[in-house]
């Protein structure tokens, strides 16, 4: 995050924040990004393209919002992959994702909260009750859903926060019943969608939003298939910018951007180079989304001499696996797609959700992964109660396995660091 010569301080005011807390917290991102980013060796020049964003972040982009407002189009936020993006885009409106990954403002968070809440939504809480978020500044709507209980009531609040809430009501099993209500929440999601920008969704502009969304989770699909390269051909630290870059970038110019680093890394696995050293222990990563600035984990695992290699996780590759089906006659036909296509997110808060484990253990082998290391955010009753059955399944495959609960604090970093490094010990090749 870079000095800009441009002053964006009249249009932050503009939007409400609270400039004295939003330069602290940009000072902060700043010095986190250089320390854990910048460091590195050997990153793809295309890299540089994410450094911008990032430098950016709070700046260019949010402007590109406010300039989308101006001329009319709705910016639309949320909070989970089973929001379906391919609609926002239907009703030319602008999607954002909104979740934070460092702890802020937490003894405000915690007038609305228990203390037993886990650090993501304490986080969103924190960053809208700070005025530091111009993400949800910028928002016209903000979408949630009931999926965990604590999202899920905590909703109950937060729509005191923001000027519209839109809840989609989530069912919790992958029944027929199930996927019936869940094409119903889709379906007052699109009507919500058509009353807020005054624009009816057609198949036309619903069939361009789901091309643009599949070309840019295909992009991430062939980036993600490279890594099973030796040496990876990228750091997982940038792998996972790039899958954060995913949810506030514009669409089109993320697929270009993310083209053209795979491009890049093509050209290095011909040459045997890569990111990391060969033989470098490899991880997989699965468990809880892990939002931007949420780099604790990784930063110590690859600062330890290993590579990440996948994550399976709502930011990586649970989120962004599959395509949506283009085909259809009419709007309705294309929701159904829709509709299949979301279905298949195998988020924890499922149950039973057998389809999570075998993707686990698809992608340890696909990305040749010699261990998994399992994060839990702390409270997260879901990924807890879950990591167990991951480690059962993985470990009748001999794929080795650590499960760690933590949160978007430092304090046992270096407690995370000593279990690492054993769990590397146990796995180096
Ligand atoms: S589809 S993973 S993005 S809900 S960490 S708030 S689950 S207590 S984020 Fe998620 Fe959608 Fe599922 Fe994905 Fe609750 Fe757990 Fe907190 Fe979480």
């Amino acid at each position: 995050m870079s000095t800009t010569p441009t002053d964006y301080r009249p249009m932050w005011a503009g939007l409400g924040l609270d400039l004295e807390k939003h330069d602290a917290l940009l000072a902060a991102l700043g010095q986190a990004y250089g320390e854990v980013f910048l460091s590195q060796k050997g990153r793809p020049e295309g890299m540089k393209y994410f450094d911008f964003v990032m430098g950016e972040v709070h700046g260019l982009r949010i402007r590109e919002l406010v300039d989308a407002k101006a001329a009319g189009r709705k910016v639309v936020g949320s909070y989970c992959v089973f929001v379906p993006e391919e609609l926002i885009l239907a009703v030319d409106g602008v999607s954002v994702g909104l979740c934070a990954g460092a702890d802020f403002a937490t003894a405000e968070a915690e007038a609305y909260l228990p203390r037993s809440t886990c650090s993501l939504i304490k986080s969103f809480f924190g960053f809208t009750l700070a005025r530091v978020c111009p993400y949800v500044a910028a928002c016209d709507l903000v979408v949630g859903e009931n999926t965990c209980d604590g999202k899920k009531k905590s909703y109950e609040h937060f729509r005191g926060l923001v000027p519209r809430l839109h809840v989609m009501d989530m069912p919790s099993m992958k029944s027929p019943e199930g996927k019936a209500l869940f094409a119903a929440a889709v379906r007052r999601f699109a009507t919500e969608l058509e009353d807020l920008s005054g624009r009816r969704i057609t198949r036309d502009a619903l069939r361009k939003g789901i091309e643009t969304v599949n070309a840019k989770r295909a992009a991430v699909h062939r980036l993600s298939r490279m890594r099973a390269a030796d040496p990876a051909p990228i750091s997982g630290l940038d792998a996972l910018l790039v899958n954060q870059v995913f949810f506030y970038d514009d669409p089109v110019r993320f697929t270009g951007a993310v083209s053209a680093i795979c491009d890049e890394m093509e050209a290095r696995i011909g040459r045997g180079a890569g990111a990391a050293r060969k033989g470098a222990p490899r991880i997989l990563l699965s468990g809880c989304p892990m939002a931007v600035p949420n780099w604790k984990l990784p930063a110590i695992v690859e600062g330890a001499g290993a590579v990440i290699v996948g994550e399976e996780s709502c930011i990586g590759e649970r989120g962004t696996r599959n395509l949506t089906e283009s085909h259809g006659a009419t709007v309705e036909d294309l929701l159904d797609r829709v509709v299949d296509r979301y279905w298949q997110v195998d988020c924890a808060v499922f149950t039973p959700n057998p389809t999570r484990l075998e993707h686990v253990r698809e992608m340890a082998a696909a990305y040749r992964a010699d261990g998994v290391i399992h994060y839990s955010l702390q409270f997260c009753t879901p990924y807890q109660m879950e990591s167990l059955l991951v480690e059962r399944e993985l470990e009748k495959a001999g794929v080795p396995v650590l499960r760690v609960d933590t949160d978007y604090g430092s304090e046992d970093a270096e407690q995370l660091r000593t279990r690492v490094e054993a769990f590397l010990e146990r796995i180096r090749r």
